[in-house]
């Protein structure tokens, strides 16, 4: 295997505490699904949830799989709850790779998406939050930095915000995706695409499947892919969401929003696209810009 991950450095903002990750006792079957933000988390903790748990329909992956370095709940909190569970267990991270405590026990599953397509995503979040998003993640203890504040009225200039500022009001994409990046062919790593998922959810469902090494009973298939559906998620969207969407006007369907790719194509200036995508190669080269923009490894 090739040289191993090393945490290099911790990060804390509103949102983030990565000392949490020290103590975070690993299991040797565990399961971590990493990604920027709103590139298909929740997917892929349901995908996960109906592998481990054959297609069961009252699997509550909002309940069962945290976010570990989520400044909340208390990290006594949520290792009494993971401690506890006697299933294979499956956990998300939000960090980059440098700043996450990497254990060759554990299998990892990264998910990318075109960051256009994360900020439409992430600009409905964010304004649609209500009063509690603010207060959990500005009045916690622990907050380093400054507060996150409401959104600016126009996506379009929320989205230059983003660009011009390295992820503002939330974190670097560049970072996140480029310290992953060199790890994609570490034989417990798996990378995903949410336009590949889109395309061929079962093809792709297979791949996680024997990433895992989870043998799946042919009959349960159709149950599997039904509830991995955007439909299913949409309808059921309170058992997959985190907090089971009380952060949100409108709750769990707020957060399972759209499903799609390419709202931005209509919105976005040309010009302001085109610096995204020059900046795109020139921080994390031609390859892996072209695999987030494409899904294409
Ligand atoms: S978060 O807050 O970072 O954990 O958000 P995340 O789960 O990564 O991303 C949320 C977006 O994923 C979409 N989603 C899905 N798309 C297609 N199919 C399924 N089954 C599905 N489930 C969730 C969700 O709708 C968000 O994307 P947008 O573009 O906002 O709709």
């Amino acid at each position: 295997m090739d040289m191993l991950p090393e945490k290099t450095r911790e990060l804390h903002n509103h949102h983030f505490d990565s000392t949490v990750w020290n103590d975070f006792k690993f299991r040797d079957d565990d399961i971590v699904i990493g990604t920027y933000a709103k590139s298909g988390t929740t997917w892929v903790q349901q995908i996960v949830g109906q592998l481990v748990f054959d297609g069961n329909e009252d699997v509550a992956v909002g309940e069962i799989s945290p976010w570990i370095d989520l400044r909340v709940p208390p990290k006594e909190e949520k290792f009494g709850m993971i401690e506890s569970q006697d299933h294979r267990r499956f956990v998300k991270t939000h960090l980059p790779l440098d700043a996450l405590v990497f254990s060759p026990k554990a299998k990892y599953i990264y998910i990318g998406r075109d960051g256009r397509d994360v900020v439409w995503s992430f600009y409905n979040h964010h304004l649609n939050a209500n009063d509690l998003w603010y207060e959990i993640l500005n009045d916690s203890p622990g907050r380093v930095g400054p507060p996150i504040d409401k959104p600016k009225d126009s996506v379009v200039e929320y989205f230059r915000d983003w660009l011009e500022n390295d992820g503002y009001p939330i974190w670097s994409y560049w970072e996140n995706i480029g310290t992953w990046w060199p790890a994609r062919n570490l034989d417990n790593v798996l990378f995903l695409h949410y336009a590949k998922l889109k395309e061929d959810m079962p093809g792709e469902i297979r791949r996680v499947a024997d990433f895992l090494e989870i043998d799946v009973s042919p009959d349960r298939w159709p149950a599997i892919l039904e509830h991995c559906s955007f439909d299913y998620m949409k309808a059921n969207a309170e058992q997959a969401t985190p907090l089971g969407g009380a952060v949100w006007e409108g709750g769990a369907k707020t957060f399972v929003h759209k499903g799609k790719n390419g709202r931005w194509q209509n919105e976005l200036p040309a010009e302001l696209s085109d610096v995204y995508e020059k900046m795109a190669v020139e921080k994390l080269g031609a390859e892996c810009a072209d695999w987030l923009k494409t899904g294409k490894l």
